[in-house]
C-alpha cells in the first residue's frame, strides 16, 4: 500500500494485530577493509560500528504485494507454512468484513527460499477499495489496495527517480523536494570535476575531455557508458511502447512542461552525455567511446557530489562501450526526430561513427581487474552489443549495411531470451526494438514469434515458482536479481503488446507483487511503496542511515535485491549459507545486494510504465 496519511492508523492497529515474528533491532559491529566501504578514514584495519536496519514492521507469513492488484488483474499471496493440508483463507475489507474466502493450495517447500510454502489465489474478487488484508489460518498479512490506479504514481515516481542522479547541476528542491544539493563534478568543484577530464595515466591518450553531465551510476559517482547505454535505451523505448502515454506523464524534472515529452528530456541529459566520451577525431581512435569515467580511488560514504576531491578519470575506450553509444544514439535518432531535427542528425552522426570505429577495433575489451575508485563493467563478449547496435541502426536508418549485420549476427537466430538481458548481455535489447518498432526486416514474423516463445518460458517458470518470480537460476541469485526480473518481465509484456494475449498481462502484474512484497522476505524493494519497503539502499549521497541530516533515496527507487554471491562484508558476515531469494538486507553498506542503480530503475521504469498503461 502507498500509505497515504489518513490510513496511517489503519497501519498502526494492523501493526499491533498482526501475528508476529518480531525482528529484534540488532547493532553489528562490522569491520570494513573492501574497496567500495569507503568509509571515512577507513582503511584495512579501522572498525566502524552503526545500528543495522530496526524493522518495526512485523513479519508475516501471508505474503501479499503491498501496493496493491488491479481489481481486474490476478491476485496471489503466499503463505509459509508446513501444513500438508489446504488451509482457510479470508479476504477482508477496510472496515475487518470479510468479502471472499476460500482454501490456499499447498505448494511444499520453495527452493529459492527454503520456505514451505501456500498459494492463496483470490482473482475472483473484483472489488476495489483501500486497505485490504488477506487473514490465512488466522495470520493477516500487510495491508493492500485493490485500486485501478495502483500503479500510476509508480510509473512517475520510477522515472523521476533519474533527476537527481543528475551530475553537473544544481539539484531544485523545488522540483525534488528534500533533495536539493549543489551541482556535483563540474569545473569549480575541489577535484576539477569533469570539465576537463585526462585519461588514465598510460592507456595512451594525451587529451582531456569535458564529460560533464549524465547520471551518476548508482550509489557510486561513477559515469559508465554501457551502463549509461542500456539504461537511456529503456527509457527511450518506454516512450516508443507508448508515446501518448508517455506524453501524458509529468515527470518531477526541470524540462517540464516543455515541447518535448518528460522522458525523452531526461534521456536526453544521458545522451549528452554519452556523446562527450566518444574519441575526438583526429586522434588515432577517433569514434570509439571510453568506458566510463570516475575516481582514481574510491571515496568516503557519505560523500556530496560536490564536495568529492578524488581525480577524475577517463578509461580507455572499449568495444563494448562504443557499441553502446551507437545503439542508444541511433535509437535516440529516431525518438527525438519529431522534436529536434538537428539534434536528431547529430545522434545519428555520432552512433555511424561509432559503430564504424567498433568494427575497425571489434575486440577491445573492459576488464573486469579494472575496478579501483569505480566498477569494472567488463566485458568480453561484444557479439551481442554489434547485434544490438546493427538493430537499432537499422531501424533508424533502413540502410543495407545495418541490415545485412543483423541478418549475418549469429545471435538473430539464437535464443536470446535464454537468460536475462542486462547491462552485459544486451542482444535482447535489439531482438525487442526488431520486433516491436516498425521496420522492414525480411523474417520479422521469426522474431516477434521468438519473443512470444521466450515470455512463455518465463510464464513457465513463474508457474513453478511459490512466489511467482520469472526468475530460477540454477546458480544462485544474481547482483541485481531484481533488475533481472523486471527485464523478463519486460519480455513477457512485449509479447502482451505484440499478442493482446491476457495472460501475457496477467504475468507480468503477478510478477510485480514478487517485487512489492510477495517474496520471502516479505520486503517491498520500492522505497515509498509497500509497509516494509527498502529504503536504505547503498548511496554516497542519500545515506541517511549514516547521517540523519541527509535523506533516504527518492520514492520509487529500485534496491539490487537478492544477491547469492555476497560480495560485501555486512552481508557477508550477517547472511552466510542464505538461501537465494534471502541474500539480501535492507542496510547503506549491503552494496552488493542493497545498491540503487540507474539501470535497475530502467527496467523498473518500463515495466511499471507498461502496468500504469493497463487501466
Ligand atoms: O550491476 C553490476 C553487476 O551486474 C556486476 O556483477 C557488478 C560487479 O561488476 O557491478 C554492478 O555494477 C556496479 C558498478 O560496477 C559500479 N556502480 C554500482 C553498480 C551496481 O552495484
Amino acid at each position: 500500500m502507498h500509505l497515504p496519511a489518513f490510513m496511517q492508523s489503519r497501519r498502526a492497529r494492523l501493526a499491533a494485530v498482526a501475528v508476529a515474528v518480531a525482528v529484534p533491532a540488532v547493532v553489528v559491529p562490522v569491520v570494513f577493509s573492501s574497496r567500495e566501504s569507503g568509509l571515512p578514514g577507513t582503511s584495512a584495519d579501522s572498525a566502524y560500528a552503526f545500528p543495522a536496519t530496526p524493522d518495526h514492521i512485523p513479519d508475516t507469513p501471508v505474503r501479499v504485494n503491498q501496493v496493491g492488484y488491479l481489481p481486474d488483474g490476478p491476485k496471489r499471496a503466499t503463505v509459509v507454512s508446513d501444513s500438508s493440508r489446504p488451509l482457510p483463507w479470508q479476504l477482508k475489507d477496510d472496515a475487518g468484513k470479510v468479502v471472499a474466502a476460500g482454501e490456499s493450495e499447498p505448494r511444499g517447500l520453495d527452493a529459492s527460499s527454503g520456505q514451505p510454502t501456500h498459494v492463496v489465489d483470490f482473482s475472483a474478487y473484483r472489488g476495489s477499495g483501500h486497505t485490504y488484508t488477506l487473514e490465512v489460518d488466522g495470520r493477516s498479512s500487510l495491508p493492500f489496495d485493490l485500486d485501478p490506479k495502483a500503479y500510476r504514481q509508480l510509473s512517475v515516481d520510477a522515472l523521476s527517480f533519474f533527476y537527481p542522479q543528475r551530475s553537473g547541476v544544481a539539484i531544485d528542491g523545488a522540483i525534488a523536494p528534500g533533495y536539493a544539493r549543489k551541482a556535483g563534478h563540474t569545473a569549480d568543484t575541489p577535484n576539477g570535476g569533469d570539465s576537463k577530464v585526462p585519461c588514465v595515466p598510460g592507456t595512451g591518450c594525451n587529451y582531456t575531455l569535458d564529460v560533464t553531465g549524465g547520471w551518476y551510476d548508482a550509489g557510486d559517482q561513477g559515469k559508465y557508458v554501457v551502463n549509461g547505454g542500456i539504461s537511456v535505451a529503456q527509457l527511450m523505448s518506454l516512450y516508443e511502447r507508448s508515446p501518448k502515454a508517455s506524453q501524458a506523464r509529468a515527470l518531477r524534472l526541470p524540462e517540464h512542461g516543455g515541447t518535448t515529452p518528460d522522458v525523452l528530456a531526461e534521456a536526453r541529459w544521458e545522451l549528452d552525455f554519452l556523446t562527450k566520451m566518444q574519441v575526438p577525431a583526429g586522434e588515432p581512435l577517433a569514434g570509439m567511446a571510453h568506458h566510463k569515467v570516475h575516481d582514481a580511488g574510491w571515496t568516503a560514504l557519505p560523500t556530496d557530489p560536490a564536495a568529492d576531491t578524488q581525480q577524475r578519470q577517463l578509461h580507455a575506450p572499449s568495444t563494448a562501450a562504443t557499441l553502446n553509444l551507437a545503439a542508444a544514439a541511433a535509437q535516440g535518432a529516431r525518438v527525438f526526430e519529431p522534436y529536434d531535427k538537428a539534434y536528431a542528425a547529430k545522434l545519428l552522426t555520432a552512433a555511424r561513427t561509432a559503430y564504424a570505429a567498433a568494427l575497425a577495433h571489434p575486440a577491445m575489451y573492459a576488464p573486469d581487474s579494472d575496478s579501483t575508485g569505480g566498477g569494472a563493467y567488463g566485458d568480453t563478449d561484444v557479439g551481442d552489443e554489434f547485434y544490438w547496435a546493427a538493430a537499432e541502426l537499422f531501424i533508424t536508418t533502413g540502410e543495407k549495411q545495418y541490415g545485412t549485420a543483423v541478418t549475418s549476427s549469429p545471435l538473430h537466430r539464437a535464443d536470446v531470451f535464454a537468460a536475462p538481458f542486462d547491462w552485459r548481455a544486451t542482444a535482447a535489447l535489439g531482438r525487442l526494438d526488431l520486433a516491436t518498432v516498425d521496420n522492414r526486416l525480411g523474417d520479422r514474423e521469426r522474431v516477434r514469434q521468438s519473443v512470444v516463445d521466450g515470455a512463455d518460458r518465463y510464464l513457465k517458470t513463474m508457474a513453478g515458482q511459490s512466489y511467482g518470480q520469472p526468475y530460477a537460476p540454477s546458480g544462485g541469485y544474481d547482483w541485481g536479481s531484481n533488475s533481472q526480473i523486471l527485464n523478463n518481465l519486460a519480455v513477457v509484456a512485449t509479447a502482451f503488446d505484440l499478442t493482446g494475449k491476457p495472460k501475457y498481462r496477467d504475468g507480468v502484474l503477478s510478477g510485480m507483487d514478487y517485487l512489492l512484497g510477495r517474496n520471502g522476505l516479505n520486503q517491498s524493494y520500492v522505497t515509498g511503496y509497500g509497509e516494509k519497503a527498502s529504503k536504505n539502499q547503498h548511496s554516497r549521497w542519500y545515506a541517511h542511515q549514516l547521517d540523519p541530516k541527509l535523506p533516504n533515496p527518492p520514492r520509487g527507487t529500485l534496491a539490487g535485491g537478492p544477491n547469492s554471491q555476497l560480495q560485501d562484508e555486512v552481508a557477508g558476515n550477517a547472511l552466510r549459507g542464505c538461501k537465494p531469494q534471502l541474500c539480501y538486507m535492507d542496510d547503506i553498506m549491503s552494496w552488493s545486494t542493497n545498491e540503487l542503480t540507474i539501470n535497475w530503475n530502467a527496467s523498473l521504469a518500463w515495466v511499471s510504465s507498461f502496468v500504469a498503461d493497463q487501466t
